[in-house]
């Protein structure tokens, strides 16, 4: 028979990639939203899987909304990406991150646990809980954790809510701790997207300049597709347990810039970037770099596209987008 997943964060960018992994593999997806009076399915468009999807209404801080999401949906796998995951307004906006990242967790647990305790359960950890920890030169699952925002913060609670469920109760949970992860469908938000989201607009002549913060940040980003697919394997696996997933190369933002307008077609990248102290933050995470060993030993995942090749998948993707803006504006 057929499974049924629930993935939270149905419309952000990895549920969407989720989702259609889940759906060419056979499975019943149910895509929990948190609004349904103004919903935006660009995404789910953009991969075409909106009428595949059964949408349901619920919100994180509801502990009484995910009861009845799991009851409705009846689900083997939850899969929790939902959160409020932009670091940068998570200084501004700390309670409200916590409620969602880490309450809402703890709520989708109890709902689980009462209702459904047998099914597995994936929580979208992360990266930003390690902060400053690269004592070996890399991170994986035996750093400490320092998180520098309140989303890391946030995160480390519903990371120990879900190992404690595990030894607590036997539930089948795990933490997947992902790197930064991109696709054309990243917020525009977000540093990668920005830039090639700036990049083509400047190629287009809508803009004539791109304002960054820190660009001696460095990350280790690999493609959200590739990644989704960790998060199914880790429910697949005989028993729970957590993993690192990351490419294992480390760039900073600077290199994003260089290879994002080189991808467009144009040389002298500094003559557009203007540096803004409104994009630096409090405290910064200036290194991440993961070795994700446990989950290409123990689940076979490795990712597959690698760095200049997501750079230039977001750049055309950016520069179609304005291309056909223009066409349909003329
Ligand atoms: P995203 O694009 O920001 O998507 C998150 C989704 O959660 C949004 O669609 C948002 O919907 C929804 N959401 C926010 N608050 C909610 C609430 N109270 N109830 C229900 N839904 C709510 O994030 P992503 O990049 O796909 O990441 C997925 C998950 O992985 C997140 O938990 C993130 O923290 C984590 N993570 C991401 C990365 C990465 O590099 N992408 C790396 C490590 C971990 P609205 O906007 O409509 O509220
Ligand atoms: O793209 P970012 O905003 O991503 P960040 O903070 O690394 O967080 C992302 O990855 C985490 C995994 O490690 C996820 F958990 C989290 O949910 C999110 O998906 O910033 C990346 C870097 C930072 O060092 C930031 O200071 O880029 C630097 N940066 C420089 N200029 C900028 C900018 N970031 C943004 N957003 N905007 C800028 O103008």
């Amino acid at each position: 028979m057929a499974k049924t997943a629930l993935v939270t964060g149905i419309l952000g960018q990895d549920g969407p990639y989720l989702a259609k992994h889940l759906l060419d593999n056979g499975y019943k997806v149910y895509g929990m939203m948190s609004r349904y009076s103004n919903p935006n399915f660009q995404n789910t468009d953009y991969l075409g899987i909106s009428k595949d999807i059964n949408f349901i209404e619920g919100d994180l801080t509801d502990e009484s909304s995910l009861m009845g999401v799991v009851k409705h949906a009846r689900p083997d796998e939850v899969y929790n990406l939902a959160a409020q995951s932009f670091v940068g307004s998570s200084w501004e906006q700390a309670k409200h991150t916590t409620e969602v990242n880490s309450l809402g967790v703890l709520y989708m647990l109890n709902a689980i646990k009462l209702l459904s305790p047998t099914t597995k359960f994936y929580q979208a950890s992360t990266s930003e809980m390690f902060g400053t920890g690269i004592e070996n030169g890399y991170q994986d699952e035996n750093t400490q954790f320092h998180p520098r925002s309140p989303y890391g913060v946030s995160k480390v609670y519903a990371y120990w809510m879900t190992v404690n469920y595990r030894e607590s109760f036997g539930m089948f949970t795990c933490n997947g701790i992902l790197f930064n992860h991109e696709s054309p469908i990243r917020g525009i938000q977000f540093v990668t997207r920005k830039i090639t989201d700036g990049v083509a607009k400047i190629k287009h002549g809508l803009a004539k300049e791109l304002r960054l913060g820190n660009l001696d940040a460095k990350r280790d980003w690999g493609f959200a597709g590739d990644y989704v697919e960790a998060m199914h394997l880790m429910l697949q696996a005989a028993e729970p347990d957590d993993y690192v997933v990351a490419t294992g190369e480390t760039h900073t933002v600077q290199e994003f810039v260089e290879l994002a307008f080189d991808a467009a077609g144009i040389s002298d990248w500094k003559s557009y970037i203007t540096i803004d102290p409104r994009f630096k933050r409090p405290a910064e995470v200036p290194n991440l770099l993961g070795k994700a060993e446990k989950a290409k030993k123990q689940l076979g995942w490795t990712p597959k596209v690698t760095f200049p090749e997501l750079v230039k998948m977001m750049v055309e993707a950016d520069l179609k987008r304005y291309e056909i803006q223009k066409r349909n504006s003329a």
